[in-house]
């Protein structure tokens, strides 16, 4: 019987880590894009440390530049601003806190919006390394994996 038990734990905590980082894409459909609107996007969104964002525009047309609040409120890019630039832009939330992104392109942050803030928590699961690749687009809430662990435990244990 304990080892049942046993079983039935470290299968929830393999499943609830692998699948618990989410991965945001910004803009959902609509991508990173012009006159789009990212603070109602963040609403109700709940980010924590080891989840993702992910910008998806085409290629040239915008980039993502991590600011801090003062630049992101004037709109200012410095040329100490490291630019994502690839189109697919993948950027992990490393630490807790305030975090501002704004695209460095033309006007598109005083103009056409292109500025997104959000606040990070730092109370998750620690994020599985496996789930670092990026290339998935796929968003995992955080409750659906909570619920797979539980019907896989489930199983074990009624086998
Ligand atoms: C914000 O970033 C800008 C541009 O990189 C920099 O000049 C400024 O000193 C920064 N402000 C703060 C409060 O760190
Ligand atoms: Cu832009």
């Amino acid at each position: 019987m304990s080892r049942v038990y046993v079983i039935f734990i470290a299968t929830l905590v393999a499943f609830a880590a692998s699948v618990s980082a989410t991965e945001y894409i910004v803009g959902d459909e609509s991508g990173w894009t012009l006159d789009f609107d990212y603070q109602t996007w963040a609403q109700g969104k709940r980010f924590f440390v080891g989840d993702k964002l992910v910008f998806n525009y085409p290629l040239g047309k915008h980039n993502v530049l991590r600011v801090n609040g003062t630049s992101f409120q004037q709109c200012m890019i410095s040329s100490s601003n490291d630019a994502l630039t690839n189109g697919n832009d993948v950027v992990t939330l490393l630490s807790p806190g305030r975090k501002w992104y704004i695209c460095g392109v033309g006007k598109h942050c005083e103009l056409r919006n292109m500025k997104l803030v959000i606040n990070v928590e730092s109370m998750s699961p620690a994020p599985s390394p496996s789930t670092t690749s990026g290339s998935s687009n796929l968003v995992i809430p955080k409750t659906y994996g909570f619920v797979v662990a539980l019907i896989g435990s489930l199983l074990i244990f009624l086998v």
